[in-house]
């Protein structure tokens, strides 16, 4: 395709993240006054808002000068897998962002990192642990992965891709992190052009001066291919024979309720 827009700009590849870096003004527009619909700036007062199964749970962090309510996908174990879904629907018709902060932690090496998902098996969803992410087999779903365990069909253990049908061992669009994944808290954004039916991926490390990179596209009809106008969105996190505490700090989307 010569489109600057092909269907997955991000297939592979550090020369196409880098590239990508210095594009960050090409988001979709967004309404961004609107209220958000879910609004979770620390997981505080949340438990009737999110459904969560298997190893997720909602935690004090710890080690933090203020201790706060987060998301925790995975406490450590191994071969633990979790998912938390808000309990507000999205309408995956209309555009949306969603912004969160991550941090993977605590052993190394770490594994196996978290997923973004939009899915509509529904609020009971929860997939398979190891370099399933906690989202293999939920389908119809799109998932956004954040992997930092290189499995078998994986291109290192610091990677983003798009995967579709809950089926980790194919990825739509993969690209190498700009910045570690692992050990750093970091902000990711990810932003549905519903006219434009592009999904774009977003990562910025949290030091000083650091810049955000968009890192991912994928041409989507969303809606579509999740065969509903609504769908739950929310977070995956698994372990294996490697483990790691898999936390979210903060999580809104703007976007419109179902
Ligand atoms: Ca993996």
């Amino acid at each position: 395709m010569s489109s600057s827009r092909s269907s997955k700009v991000a297939r592979g590849g550090l020369i196409a993240a880098l590239a990508l870096s210095i594009a960050t003004s090409g988001a979709p527009a967004l309404a961004t006054d609107d209220d958000p619909i879910i609004d979770h700036p620390t997981f505080k007062g949340a438990s009737d808002d999110l459904d969560r199964n298997g190893a997720a749970d909602l935690i004090l962090s710890s080690g933090d000068k203020a201790r706060k309510k987060i998301l925790r996908l995975t406490p450590g174990g191994y071969r633990q897998s979790g998912s938390a879904w808000s309990t507000t629907k999205l309408d995956v018709t209309r555009s949306f962002e969603s912004k969160f902060k991550v941090y993977l932690h605590h052993f190394r090496p770490g594994a196996d990192g978290i997923a973004f998902v939009v899915q509509t098996e529904g609020p009971r969803a929860l997939g398979g642990w190891g370099g399933g992410i906690g989202y293999r087999g939920i389908k119809p779903s799109l998932a956004v992965e954040f992997d930092i365990y290189q499995n078998s069909y994986d291109s290192s253990r610091n990677h983003l891709a798009v995967v579709l049908g809950g089926n980790p061992d194919h990825q739509e669009a993969v690209v190498e992190s700009p910045i570690s994944l692992y050990g750093k808290p970091f902000n990711a954004r990810v932003v549905y052009s519903a006219d434009e039916q592009l999904l774009q991926v977003y990562v910025k490390a949290l030091n000083a001066g650091s810049r955000e990179s968009l890192v991912l596209e994928q041409e989507i009809d969303l809606a579509r291919h999740v065969g509903s106008d609504a769908a739950w969105v929310g977070f995956t996190g698994s372990t294996g024979i490697g483990l790691s505490k898999q936390d979210i700090y903060s999580w809104t989307v703007q976007g419109s309720r179902a």
